[in-house]
């Protein structure tokens, strides 16, 4: 072992000063992947157009000069809804032959802002089954190029149609695919197995100098993304001091790396809650244009009811590197996903205004829309495709877009809607969505998972409750209405009902409790009364962990 440290610290020594010293073209060869032209069996650099590649199950799949790894173009994939939706080629089976190996390399870039297992994996037939085989897989963030490449993959016996593609461990964020290539046994070097050991760079299960030539041409090499090991102090950049980290590691000045910094934004922050919050408007120059706007982006996603579009509203100074709460927020009857951020009703200067006046901590605001459905089984597509495509995009609590990530990050997500809206917020309340979701804001509309009396209504709530073994400061309900507003006499009852029951504390300060129903005197069914409504509730959200 002593002797291992030794030998360790020399080397370390000699490419420290090769590192400060040369321009070390001459330690490429790690990455190198490239094969002689002869081993080469078929190939697409996607320069003379897509070679067969097509979407998987994404909206597109074209040829892009935005971000490539060689040559001048590649190939481009947006509009995925899951992660396993991405770029496919077919191998054609006299050439591939099942029960042969071959090398197998390509290279993929994502879009998104965060660490993101690109894989590269073959589907197959066999028998009457369709199986799933990943091939290779390496980390990408930011659009660097990540090379996933196998030396020696064996098509399985007995495969028919395989079908060649690349997808994502988790997340729907855009990717591009450069440099794909098949070549004969062993003719492409293959890319490291993927490891979890911080500074075990090319997942041989120990830390060497190997590591540390890697690290040093990740950083020689802006396109290329390291491999998420190389992060030593675990504060999502790779630079100097991971190798520095890595260099005192293998000389024993240190027997460990650094954790992971505490997050510099607090989880909770403490908030002088009004126990009984009534009804204000906002002040009137909150729906002009704001000094510090923030940004409406209108997106397209491929959904489980097909292609649908939402906006997302980012906070001024909006910043990946940072997490942001999430309230996706519906629109009523009649309306669409533009209704909240448009003229009539100007929800994103309110948020801008009350976001520079300290009001309210910068958040995410999505407005999707139920049009593609029914407003009461909306929450299905906001699972399975809404928060997947938002949350793999934009930085949020959750570190992926896994279930467990999800459940991980519930309270800094809500849940909210006016009018059919609001239908929808009880559909998912009471719908199984609570385990991922821990604020919910009815506006004007009772829930209609129920028939009858209110009683009936509340009862499904507490149900549902009971259903998630959620403690009672673990899910937090905000509803409102006007006095003369439609909803009105159908909320009221249920209201009441849901007061007398054991699993709502009712007050607005939701360090003590975590139902509330605010009534707006003398307002009726309109969105510019409703929008008060969430400047009075709405920065109530977020407090509680
Ligand atoms: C309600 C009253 C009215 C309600 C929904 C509506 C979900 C919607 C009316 C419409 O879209 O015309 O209590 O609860």
């Amino acid at each position: 072992m002593k002797l291992k440290r030794i030998l360790g610290s020399i080397a370390a020594l000699s490419v420290c000063s090769a590192l400060l010293a040369s321009d070390c073209r001459g330690f490429q060869f790690v990455l190198e992947t490239s094969a002689a032209a002869d081993d080469i069996i078929s190939y697409c650099y996607f320069e003379d157009g897509t070679g067969g590649w097509e979407a998987r199950s994404a909206d597109s799949a074209v040829i892009s000069s935005d971000n490539y790894i060689q040559g001048s173009k590649s190939l481009f994939v947006s509009g995925r809804s899951d992660s396993w939706n991405g770029a496919q080629v077919a191998l054609d089976a006299d050439t591939f032959k099942a029960g042969s190996t071959y090398a197998f390399s390509a290279a993929a870039a994502t879009c998104s802002n965060k660490q993101t297992l690109m894989m590269l994996s073959l589907q197959y037939t066999s028998g009457e089954e369709t199986y799933y085989d990943h091939i290779a897989s390496a980390y990408s963030k930011d659009k660097k190029w990540a090379v996933l490449a196998n030396s020696e993959y064996t098509i399985p016996a007995g495969a028919t149609d395989p079908v060649l593609y690349v997808e994502t461990e988790s997340g729907t964020s855009d990717f591009y695919v450069d440099d794909f290539k098949i070549g004969v046994k062993g003719s492409i070097k293959s890319t490291s197995p993927v490891s979890e050991v911080t500074g075990d760079l090319n997942g041989d299960e120990k830390i060497s100098i190997i590591d540390l030539i890697m690290l040093k041409n990740c950083l020689l090499n802006p396109k290329t993304a390291p491999p998420k090991t190389a992060d030593a102090d675990s504060n999502g950049d790779v630079d100097l001091t991971d190798a520095t980290l890595l260099i005192q590691y293998m000389l024993g000045q240190i027997t460990a790396f650094p954790d992971p910094p505490v997050p510099t934004q607090p989880e909770t922050t403490p908030f002088d809650y009004n126990p009984n919050v009534s009804f204000r408007e906002a002040p009137g120059n909150y729906f002009n244009p704001c000094a510090q706007a923030g940004k409406i982006v209108k997106e397209t996603y491929n959904g489980i009811n097909g292609s649908n579009t939402l906006n997302v509203y980012l906070p001024n100074g909006y910043d990946s590197s940072k997490q942001y709460n999430i309230f996706y927020l519906m629109h009523g009857g009649g309306e669409n996903e533009n209704t909240i951020f448009s003229d009539d009703v100007k929800l994103g200067q309110m948020l801008d205004n009350m976001i520079m006046n300290g009001e309210l901590e910068p958040m995410i605001v999505v407005t999707p829309t139920f049009n593609k459905c029914a407003a009461q089984t909306f929450y299905k597509e906001w699972r399975a495709s809404v928060i997947p495509f938002v949350e793999g995009k934009y930085s949020t609590y959750a570190d992926s877009t896994s279930e467990a990530d999800l459940k991980a990050s519930r309270m800094h997500r809500a849940y909210g809607g006016f009018s059919m809206g609001s239908a929808s917020t009880w559909a998912g309340l009471v719908n199984g969505c609570l385990d991922i979701c821990a604020y919910w804001m009815p506006l004007s509309g009772d829930n209609w998972e129920a028939s009858g009396s209110g009683y009936n209504k509340a009862k499904s709530v507490a149900d549902a409750i009971d259903r998630s073994g959620l403690a009672k400061n673990e899910y937090f309900i905000m509803c409102s209405t006007g006095s003369d507003d439609i909803a009105y006499p159908n909320m009221n009852p249920q209201m009441q009902e849901m007061q007398k029951m054991s699993q709502f504390v009712f007050t607005s300060d939701f360090s003590k409790g975590n139902f509330y129903f605010m009534v707006a005197p003398g307002k009726t069914h309109w969105w510019g009364y409703v929008k008060h409504y969430i400047y009075d509730t709405l920065p109530y959200f977020f407090h509680e962990s």
